[in-house]
């Protein structure tokens, strides 16, 4: 298969599953802003805040040994190109939703990355069963330009929502544009209806 396949050159079944205006690719493009953080697990810490029951901070050893889950699904990004059947696995969504119990008020899901990156994500995306916090990709631990140790992943967003080198969660009553949603790209960012840019 050529690097980037156009979806008329597709069997029907695959190019049923890729939106509008992408192009299918068997490659793992990687795309992020900015130079690939540093892992120290001394110092790593996850938390979860904001509109919650119960705030969390977890060191590493505490964030690997929550219990894991596998998804396979398709990956967007909207500079055009798509990836079928990207297979993760780590901790759902879920059991971070089940340990800081967000509160009735909470309707917006910030994801806080290395660096100051952040990603806005509407809550009811993440309380599907495929979001999950990826440590690993396709068998084999997430590579440091994939994520290492931990990214969001939201399927059925373009993929700028499925923020690299992940180190929060917060829960939050009012939405708060992330990094790329205040750079242009479109606050919710459905493949499906091509919401690629603000005005889409
Ligand atoms: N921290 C961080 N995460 C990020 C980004 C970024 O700039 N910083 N870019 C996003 C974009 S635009 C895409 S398409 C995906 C790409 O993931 P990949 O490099 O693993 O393919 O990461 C997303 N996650
Ligand atoms: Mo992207």
């Amino acid at each position: 298969m050529k690097f980037f396949t156009k979806k008329s050159d597709l069997p029907a079944e695959v190019a049923a599953r890729v939106p509008p205006g992408q192009y299918l690719t068997e490659k793992w493009p990687v795309l992020h802003y900015g130079s690939i953080p540093r892992f120290d697990p001394q110092r790593w810490d996850f938390r979860v805040f904001g509109k919650v029951g119960n705030e969390i901070k977890l060191d590493w050893k505490q964030f690997q040994d929550l219990d894991k889950t596998a998804v396979t699904a398709d990956m967007h990004c909207v500079t055009t190109w798509s990836r079928l059947d990207q297979h993760w696995e780590g901790i759902p969504f879920a059991k971070i939703v089940e340990l800081a119990k967000p509160l009735p008020e909470a309707k917006f899901v910030i994801a806080h990355s290395e660096q100051g990156f952040t990603a806005n994500v509407p809550i009811e995306y993440c309380m599907r069963d495929d979001c999950l916090i990826a440590l690993r990709a396709n068998g084999e631990p997430l590579t440091a330009e994939h994520g290492y140790p931990a990214r969001l992943v939201v399927p059925p967003l373009y993929a700028w929502k499925s923020a690299k080198w992940l180190r929060g969660i917060e829960f939050s009553a009012t939405d708060k544009p992330g990094f790329w949603e205040r750079n242009g790209y479109h606050n919710r960012g459905d493949p499906w209806k091509q919401e690629r840019y603000w005005g889409d």
